[in-house]
């Protein structure tokens, strides 16, 4: 029993909360004196499993799955609500393509680099591994994300976070930094954007800032730790931290040097936001600090008053996340949660924060801030700046409901 208790005891101070809670009360678990024990077989011997295999595979009892919207199957979310930590399953990362899939041969694979350059070269995918390389931890968002949740369509409520915002990832992208082929061709200091072109059947083309190449650009082959995924791009893709999903070009065969953007279809008729002046944002490439609370939310059900851990997910195209306020009564008051370690630039940051529900009806929000002193905006905030028309780049605070009878529910924006 006492030892119960200590670990009780460890738990509540890990969290944070031992001066708010006094004494040691078990937030979850049953008095041991009356449980069902582990069962110990008699013969642990007897008990020997499968043995060892080449490749593993979830728990069968585990079935995250990505979801689709459409029939056409042109995208599919992660599940971000059953995910812990801050690096996404490879094959739990979201996709995004307009043309499907491409298989290509890793050995027939080119990369052209030509234009404004002294230079121009093909590299195989052998010479792009031979470069020195560079492993990055970086979310990757689509900037379509989150649409759902800015327009309320129909004021769904039961939505989940992989339904609402689940175009958003997180892996380690290990690849060889653009700048360094782009010294190996001699950029000309003429050149002040590179256009970036797919060998998918949508043949995707973005033009992207020079700057970005010298920065922290990348041409990616590596995906947690194996080859990409044939859905992110294998087996090179250009990875671009911190900016909306669509310019990080997959399957890359071209990248050609000019003194100005291209003017692809996909920087002007898709990916600007018409704004309701008139005017509209070209080129916004920079993602915009956002969080969102992934735990509780829609399905979940809290099974009893007491203490609950708030946990969700941060990030920011613009550097580090530096805090997550988190609201339990709809906005009124605000408390810091706790950022896990890792705190890596452009990447997912997992925030925490124990909560007590008191078994009445609470709204939960989550409000991001990052090192620029940015701080994620209200719906309507947003609403006011953007119009009702803009179709990219939804990074207003979310909200969820919690009922009397423990349901969770979507609440928009939470107003
Ligand atoms: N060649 C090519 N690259 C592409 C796309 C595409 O359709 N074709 N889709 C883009 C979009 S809209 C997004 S959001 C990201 C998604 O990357 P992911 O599928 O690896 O998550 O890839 C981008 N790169
Ligand atoms: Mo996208």
């Amino acid at each position: 029993m006492e030892r119960a208790k200590t670990i009780t005891r460890r738990r509540v101070l890990a969290a944070g909360t031992a001066g708010i809670m006094g004494a040691a009360l078990p937030i979850a678990g049953q008095n041991a004196d009356q449980a069902a024990r582990p069962k110990v077989p008699a013969d642990p011997t007897k008990v020997q499993g499968p043995l060892a295999t080449d490749v593993g595979g979830r728990s069968p009892f585990e079935r995250p799955r990505r979801v689709s919207f459409s029939d056409r199957r042109t995208s599919s979310l992660s599940p971000l609500q059953d995910l812990d930590g801050i690096i996404t399953p490879s094959d739990l990362h979201f996709e995004r393509h307009h043309g499907g899939v491409p298989a290509i041969d890793p050995r027939q694979y080119t990369l052209l680099i030509h234009g404004l350059v002294d230079r121009p070269l093909v590299f195989t995918l052998e010479d792009l591994r031979r470069f020195p390389g560079r492993s990055i931890i970086r979310f990757m968002e689509c900037s379509g994300n989150g649409g759902r949740a800015y327009r309320r369509e129909g004021n769904q409520t039961d939505v989940t976070p992989q339904q609402i915002d689940g175009l958003t990832s997180t892996s380690e992208w290990t690849g060889v930094p653009l700048a360094t082929l782009f010294r190996e061709v001699g950029a000309s200091p003429k050149a002040k954007w590179f256009l970036a072109e797919g060998s998918d059947a949508a043949v995707m083309t973005r033009s992207i800032p020079i700057e970005k190449a010298f920065d922290d650009a990348l041409i990616a082959y590596g995906q947690n730790g194996e080859p990409l995924r044939p859905e992110q791009g294998y087996p090179a893709r250009l990875f671009l931290p911190g900016v909306e999903g669509n310019a990080s070009v997959k399957w890359l065969r071209r990248i050609e040097l000019a003194d100005q953007p291209f003017m692809t279809r996909e920087e002007t008729s898709k990916y600007t936001d018409p704004l309701p002046d008139g005017t509209a944002r070209i080129f916004s490439l920079d993602m915009d600090a956002k969080s969102l609370i992934t735990e509780p939310s829609f399905p979940d059900q809290l099974t009893g008053p007491g203490w609950w851990e708030i946990r969700g997910l941060a990030w920011t195209g613009r550097g580090r996340i530096t805090r997550v306020d988190i609201s339990a009564d709809g906005g009124r008051t605000w408390q810091p949660a706790t950022l896990d370690d890792p705190v890596l630039p452009k990447c997912h940051t997992r925030f925490r924060l124990p909560w007590q529900w008191k078994g009445g009806e609470a709204t939960l929000m989550s409000r991001a801030t990052d090192e620029t002193g940015y701080t994620q905006p209200t719906l309507d905030v947003l609403m006011a700046a953007r119009g009702p028309s803009t179709a990219y780049h939804f990074n207003h605070i979310r909200a969820w409901k919690v009922n009397p009878d423990g349901t969770v529910k979507f609440a928009g924006g939470g107003a």
